[in-house]
């Protein structure tokens, strides 16, 4: 026995600088024998992540009550995209796509709850130690939320409970795995057995409150909420003039886009790791700098003005040959150049910056908004719907004929009349572009399985020339070009569907598409990147037929 307790106090656990002098304590005590070694490491290490787990669930909580922008994860998450150089985001952006930020964000939580299992460990042996890593856990938090776009005094409050009651529980959890350390394995100690189960008993009440918790805030800060519920009932107003979709723009090919794109379709792009969340209440909008007169408008003001509706096809820079991310949609909104007109910019001006609630911001030429002939919208509604809360709600931007990084700013809540040499967008101190005007593209949609039997075989896809619009698509097939059948459209501001019938002999083939804008301009088959502004090259597939 006493061989056995001796053993245990063996070169893992021999006094070294810091060691607690309790440890020689006499034997009349409690035994105060080892709070080191592996298997104690280890389970401190748990308590830590199950109080980090605890203080983050209780941030989230928090954040979900309180302040929305006060998750302290997401916000250091935004802070490091902030951060990080421009190249390193470009490449999350193009290896992950739209998973880049749940992967940052995962990647962050991890790297905490590792952090706090070394509070853990450190707590164990020394008293508050544990509490230094905490603190500066949520200190980070703390300033990742304050030096958001979205701070306020109330986004102070998740950081600061997290903290609270993650040391809360982390002395709570270490002090149970002291009482109960010293004692472990030692056979004739009838206090080693309750300790013991006091013990596992803290941790795993602890940790499945935390894990339920830790769910639950997630599920709730994700979820619908006041701001959802708002937008459930909001009534657009009737629009004063419309576009009508002719009944010919919809080639009802199976597999290929529709011509409107559902809301729950449209692709998303988004600097944000969270949504702003804007009542249409709190949202207003001031055009400033290079004004004769400053205006703001609110949600009854701009809701009152006479609305046009407008289907328009939004396209993403980073949209690869071939890629998603570009969408068509009917929206409802009050033509940018008449707000522009009541402020009247001043000699000199040629661009407008225009800012998000998410700190987000695009330098659109001023010619492009206040263009008689383009209909540039600050936009309420989405087919039909006020906006969705990802797509913009309450208010955005859209204009025809530019990339949506230039020109399409979501939650937009100023406009700043400004010129190009002065001012620049988000994107483009990343090396995108300044200017971003849309560049002709098409895309092959069907077949969608890329092999097929012999036979009629029907190619169909979308072509594109914002504000130009689409006169001509040809379909190459090994190289020998065919003219396809174009469908309706409400005008050059969106896309046009085509399609070709092909006799389709066995073997594989090299099938491609090209498109010829009204001004009679080919695209170009000179492959480009997506950076700086916009890809270029025509989409071609292999077929194999059987
Ligand atoms: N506030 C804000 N607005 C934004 C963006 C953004 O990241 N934040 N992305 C822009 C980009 S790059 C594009 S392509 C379009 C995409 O709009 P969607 O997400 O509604 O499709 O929004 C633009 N407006
Ligand atoms: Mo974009």
């Amino acid at each position: 026995m006493t061989q056995l307790a001796a053993g245990r106090g063996g070169a893992a656990d021999a006094p070294g600088p810091g060691t607690p002098p309790s440890r020689t304590a006499p034997p009349t005590h409690p035994p105060t024998g080892p709070t080191t070694g592996a298997v104690a490491r280890r389970w401190a290490w748990l308590c830590g992540a199950i109080a980090g787990l605890g203080g983050i669930a209780v941030a989230d909580l928090a954040a979900w009550f309180f302040a929305p922008a006060g998750s302290p994860i997401p916000a250091v998450g935004s802070r490091i995209i902030d951060l990080l150089p421009a190249a390193l985001v470009n490449w999350g952006k193009e290896t992950l796509g739209t998973a880049d930020k749940p992967f940052l964000l995962a990647v962050i939580f991890v790297a905490v709850l590792a952090l706090c299992g070394l509070a853990g460990a450190l707590e164990l042996r020394r008293p508050y130690a544990g509490g230094v890593i905490f603190g500066a856990l949520a200190l980070i938090g703390l300033l990742a939320v304050l030096t958001g776009a979205q701070a306020s005094v109330a986004a102070i409050v998740p950081a600061i409970a997290g903290l609270g009651i993650g040391y809360l529980l982390l002395r709570a959890l270490i002090e149970r795995l002291r009482r109960w350390l010293p004692r472990r394995g030692i056979p004739d100690d009838e206090a080693a057995l309750p300790a013991r189960r006091t013990f596992l008993a803290w941790t795993v009440v602890t940790g499945v409150l935390s894990v339920i918790a830790a769910v639950a805030g997630r599920a709730l800060t994700t979820a619908a909420n006041a701001v959802d519920d708002a937008r459930s009932k909001v009534r657009l107003p009737k629009p004063v003039s419309a576009d009508p979709v002719p009944a010919g723009a919809e080639l009802g090919i199976a597999d290929l886009a529709t011509y409107i794109t559902p809301n729950e379709d449209f692709y998303r792009i988004d600097t944000a790791l969270q949504v702003p969340r804007l009542e249409t209440t709190e949202w207003s909008l001031t055009i400033t700098g290079m004004v004769e007169q400053e205006v703001t408008i609110d949600w009854a003001a701009l809701t009152a003005k006479p609305l046009v509706e407008h289907v328009a096809t939004l396209t993403c820079v980073s949209n690869e040959v071939g890629g998603g991310l570009i969408g068509n949609a009917t929206w409802l909104g009050y033509p940018l150049r008449e707000l522009l007109a009541q402020a009247r910019p001043t000699n000199g001006a040629d661009m407008v910056l225009s800012t998000s609630e998410d700190g987000f911001t695009a330098s659109t030429p001023l010619e492009a908004l206040t263009d008689p002939d383009r209909m540039a919208l600050l936009a309420i509604g989405m087919n039909g719907e006020p906006l969705p809360v990802e797509h913009g709600y309450p208010v955005r931007m859209v204009v025809p004929g530019l990339y949506g990084y230039v020109s399409a700013t979501k939650w937009v809540r100023e406009l700043k009349v400004t010129t190009f040499a002065k001012d620049h967008g988000y994107w483009t101190p990343l090396g995108w572009s300044a200017k971003g005007p849309i560049k002709t593209g098409s895309r092959i949609d069907v077949p969608r399985k890329r092999s097929v039997p012999a036979g009629q075989v029907v190619v169909a896809g979308v072509a594109w020339d914002q504000h130009t619009g689409i006169a001509k698509v040809e379909v190459g097939i090994d190289g020998a070009w065919h003219e396809a059948d174009l469908a309706e459209v409400t005008g050059p501001d969106t896309w046009r569907q085509w399609m070709f019938r092909w006799d389709a002999t066995p073997g594989s083939h090299q099938v491609a598409v090209r498109a010829t804008n009204a001004d009679g301009e080919l695209q170009t088959d000179a492959p480009a990147p997506p950076a700086p502004n916009g890809a270029t090259g025509w989409h071609t597939v292999t077929i194999e037929v059987g």
